[in-house]
């Protein structure tokens, strides 16, 4: 399984660990710390010491009712920090965002995937994406992050999670995506209640029939909340639980805010395997 953004061509033979770089005031967790550049590159530049793989930097919250960012806002927050790690760091850098224009001036200063929770359904997106050389990160969503949680419903939601990221990885081949830059994620928590988020990490291998790699990211999400009864900033623990189980279910990167105590645990995994 290998995936290709730009100049770095990741085997992925043993699980990535993406570090996430919140530049957002009003994120669902870490919000408010990283406020300015300097000190979101400087937290960046922590988690790479701690082993991440790749820097997945973020501009817009996505938490359930999160209020929109303006696209100069959002530009604001991301493209300083992003041109800051380009020439920093050796690890690819990914913008978390569904906006085309944020993904053009993300890949302009540096950033080498597009993390996508609409997974390019935005009107340009998939020509931004097109028209480049970076990975891309297709995630499945259930509404929108102002509606997703009132009230998500599947007949069967690994089969509907599967079926639109077929769907979507489709249309990129379609759009010219070369196969070997995509990847896929079933979007823990996006329109999801807590019985559809396990049944998706009981299931995730199934996953794997669609041939692509797959990113999962369930750090100090909600379902982990109600499973431990922890605030956001006492999930750790589950945290670590769950990306040990997503990457023996056959996740190949997990996006994560504890680096340093999953790059542990998944050391641990790897030596059992
Ligand atoms: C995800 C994401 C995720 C991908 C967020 C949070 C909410 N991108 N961006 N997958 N979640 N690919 O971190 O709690 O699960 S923002």
């Amino acid at each position: 399984m290998i995936l290709h953004c730009a100049q770095f061509e990741l085997a992925l033979k043993r699980p990535h660990v993406m570090g996430i770089v919140n530049v957002t005031p009003d994120s669902f967790s870490d919000g408010g710390q990283y406020v300015h550049t300097s000190a979101a590159v400087e937290h960046a530049l922590a988690l790479v010491e701690q082993g991440a793989d790749i820097l997945d930097v973020g501009g817009e919250s996505t938490r359930p009712n999160a209020t929109p960012v303006p696209l100069q806002e959002e530009l604001n927050r991301v493209i300083p920090v992003i041109e800051a790690l380009a020439r920093h760091v050796q690890v690819p850098i990914s913008i978390d965002t569904y906006k085309p224009a944020v993904m053009v001036e993300a890949i302009r200063a540096g950033a080498t995937i597009v993390n996508d929770v609409r997974a390019l359904q935005e009107a340009g997106a998939m020509e931004a994406v097109a028209a480049s050389d970076v990975g891309v990160c297709l995630m499945h969503m259930q509404g929108t992050p102002q509606t997703m949680q009132d009230d998500p419903a599947y007949t069967d939601v690994v089969a509907e999670v599967k079926s639109f990221l077929a769907s979507r990885a489709e249309a990129c081949l379609q759009a010219g995506i070369a196969k070997k830059r995509i990847l896929l994620d079933p979007g823990f928590g996006f329109g999801k209640t807590r019985a559809h988020n396990i049944r998706l990490i009981q299931e995730l291998a199934s996953l794997q029939d669609l041939g692509y790699p797959l990113l999962v990211g369930l750090s100090r999400k909600s379902v982990l909340g109600q499973v431990t009864g922890q605030d956001v900033d006492a999930r750790l623990h589950a945290s670590v639980a769950a990306a040990v189980i997503s990457v023996m279910k056959g996740a190949n990167i997990v996006r994560v805010h504890d680096v340093k105590a999953t790059v542990e645990a998944l050391k641990v995994v790897a030596a059992i395997a």
